[in-house]
């Protein structure tokens, strides 16, 4: 528990929001460890080692194994959400549209077999076991802030590789201007299906340079493990400069077009969701301001709204995406 002594205002929080570099290092060294195995761990003790364990990864899934990315802007030096708020405050509407709903009945999603199926314009059309599609490339650890455009945050440590490494494999057409992904929709495993709440399956989609960009992720765990059900299992799409709804749960297909995908929120509600949805502080959603956000885990009585930052503080990896652009307009 933070403990303050003072009026929020006149004086900090005891901890600080930046994780202290130190601190930081030694669960980045943990997570290298744990990838190389126990040789490289050398100098610390078990008991350490055993502390930073838990500190690094929850242990509660299959382990997977990363290297810390050298992406630039992969790796947000700020405080990860605790793994209990990001595996119990979701967004999985397959599963009921309550925060709790997706930890308390995501259980029932089969995530074995799994296939990924790849088509459209593409030279390479395949189906991927998510055996095979884990393997595709490397899995690299990128700590990624994320903004979900109900105006709340987390930090969360993902484990995958760039959505450019799999559309390499497929070769798109010259004509493929857009990415769709599709997510499961099953109506005997997923209770929220039969709601009209949204037009099932939930379909997002990216232009092309934005699927391209090697910051868009292809996510198969989180916090060294394997994905929880309630996240996205067994594989799903991060994109961290937009808005959480673009980054859609558990894919099913991935199919690349010329006209701009309809997706499942823009359907929903066209004037609140946009196509693009950069997360914009100057841009407000048409029932709530965008320019600050809340910490989750750092809710309480004196816990400040964060300022939201332009593309989720992305700006400067993303920002040349949309250059001269109306970000109003293509909201
Ligand atoms: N298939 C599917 N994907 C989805 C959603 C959903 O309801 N269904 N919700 C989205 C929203 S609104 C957010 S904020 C993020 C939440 O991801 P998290 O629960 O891993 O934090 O998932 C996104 N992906
Ligand atoms: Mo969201």
């Amino acid at each position: 528990m933070l403990i303050r002594t003072g009026r929020d205002g006149l004086t900090h929080p005891q901890s600080s929001e930046i994780t202290p570099l130190g601190i930081y290092q030694q669960r980045r060294d943990l997570i290298r460890w744990m990838a190389g195995g126990a040789a490289g761990a050398g100098l610390a003790s078990w008991a350490s080692r055993q502390a930073l364990a838990q500190a690094a990864r929850p242990g509660k899934l299959a382990a997977l194994s990363a290297t810390k990315s050298a992406v630039p802007g992969a790796m947000t030096m700020e405080k990860l959400t605790d793994y209990k708020d990001a595996s119990t405050y979701n967004n999985y509407y397959e599963f009921g549209t309550d925060k709790a709903d997706p930890a308390q009945y995501a259980h029932t999603l089969k995530t074995q077999p799994w296939t990924v199926e790849v088509d459209g314009l593409v030279k390479k059309p395949a189906k991927y076991a998510i055996e095979d599609l884990v393997k595709l490339s490397a899995q690299e650890e990128r700590v990624y802030r994320m903004r979900c455009v109900e105006g709340w945050s987390m930090v969360i440590p993902w484990v995958g590789y760039s959505m450019a490494k799999l559309i390499a494999m497929v070769e798109p057409l010259g004509n493929a201007k857009y990415v769709e992904f599709h997510t499961l929709a099953d109506r005997k495993t997923m209770p929220g299906v039969g709601s009209s709440v949204l037009d099932w399956p939930y379909v997002e989609g990216l232009r092309m340079d934005e699927a391209m960009h090697p910051l868009t992720l292809l996510a198969f765990g989180m916090y060294g493990e394997v994905l929880p059900n309630q996240n996205g299992a067994p594989v799903r799409l991060v994109s961290p400069w937009k808005y959480g709804f673009k980054s859609a749960k558990s894919l099913v297909r991935i199919r690349f077009t010329e006209a701009p995908p309809r997706t499942a929120w823009n359907k929903a509600a066209a004037n609140e969701y946009g196509f693009f949805s950069n997360v914009n502080p100057n841009v407000d959603h048409p029932r709530w301001s965008q320019a600050t956000e809340r910490r989750i885990g750092e809710d309480g009585l004196f816990a400040k709204k964060r300022k939201t930052l332009m593309f989720n503080g992305y700006e400067a990896q993303v920002g040349q995406l949309y250059a001269g652009m109306d970000l109003k307009k293509f909201y």
